[in-house]
């Protein structure tokens, strides 16, 4: 039969509980890479993410102080509500607007050390395509939708996925995406572009232009989307570097993402990124 802990037992356990915490506390780096933000109405987690300081240069800035050790910049990132990434750079706490996905490992090696709040994005590094016979930008890679960054760089939109299909198909461009197993889909987010002047957002403003996000289990290469459905409604007012959310009631088995732009003024679509959640 099994006894109850006696008092002096419980408080050997609460003591070990207790240095364990408090020894995690003392680094709090570790602290932030692999346990839970306990926040006022919701716990969030803090991942790790390295990112060149190239890339930083040409993210939003929100915050900057000095003197803060880890965790109080932590702290301030979680309370400042436009910030979602910070970055320690000589000795300097830098708040920024950012999307870099928890994973993101391109600027590994070259980068500095940074912590991100996005949540885990189950669409990063996945396979992207395109419709048959569609130009995919050099300079805008279809796998750019999914690369976990969006830097806004505007010289060359470098983080940045444009696809635009043959002159005289319909103007209808979409990007597929392969999440390569079946997962509960919840939410999609997409991040329009914030440079590419008139014609990007005029593009996008067309008076019948939407952008959907539909969701399937099966694909056959045949480009045939008749099985998959809404997440979400479909969007019409765009704006730039703006962030799109697509949310279904009740998350969603799905593989397949699919975005299309639907009755554009053109036959391009050009996005920053996507993230599944
Ligand atoms: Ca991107």
């Amino acid at each position: 039969m099994e006894q109850p802990l006696s008092p002096s037992l419980l408080s050997v356990y609460f003591t070990a509980a207790l240095i364990y915490i408090m020894t995690d506390n003392v680094d709090a780096v570790d602290m932030m890479g692999k346990f839970p933000f306990i926040g006022a109405s919701q716990t969030v987690f803090f991942s790790k993410v390295f990112v060149n300081p190239s890339n930083i240069e040409h993210f939003s800035q929100v915050g900057n102080s000095t003197n803060l050790s880890e965790l109080n910049c932590a702290i301030r990132c979680y309370h400042d509500p436009t910030a979602t990434l910070f970055c320690e750079k000589d000795n300097d706490c830098l708040l920024y607007a950012a999307v870099v996905s928890p994973g993101y490992t391109k600027d590994i090696g070259d980068g500095i050390e940074c912590y991100t709040l996005r949540p885990l994005d189950m669409a990063l590094n996945k396979p992207v395509y395109a419709p048959a016979g569609a130009k995919v930008l050099a300079i805008r890679p279809k796998e750019n939708l999914v690369n976990g960054i969006c830097t806004q760089l505007e010289e060359d939109g470098k983080d940045c996925a444009a696809v635009r299909t043959a002159k005289n198909a319909p103007k209808h461009p979409w990007f597929l995406v392969d999440l390569q197993s079946a997962i509960m889909v919840k939410t999609v987010v997409v991040r329009t572009q914030n440079f590419g002047g008139p014609a990007y957002i005029d593009n996008l403003n067309n008076a019948e232009a939407t952008l959907i996000i539909s969701t399937g289990l099966e694909y056959n290469d045949d480009e045939d989307f008749n099985s998959f459905n809404y997440i979400g409604e479909p969007f019409a007012d765009f704006d730039m570097d703006q962030e799109i959310v697509f949310t279904s009631h009740t998350p969603t088995l799905a593989r397949y993402i699919w975005m299309q732009l639907s009755e554009g003024k053109y036959n391009f679509l050009s996005m920053c990124n996507l993230e599944v959640y």
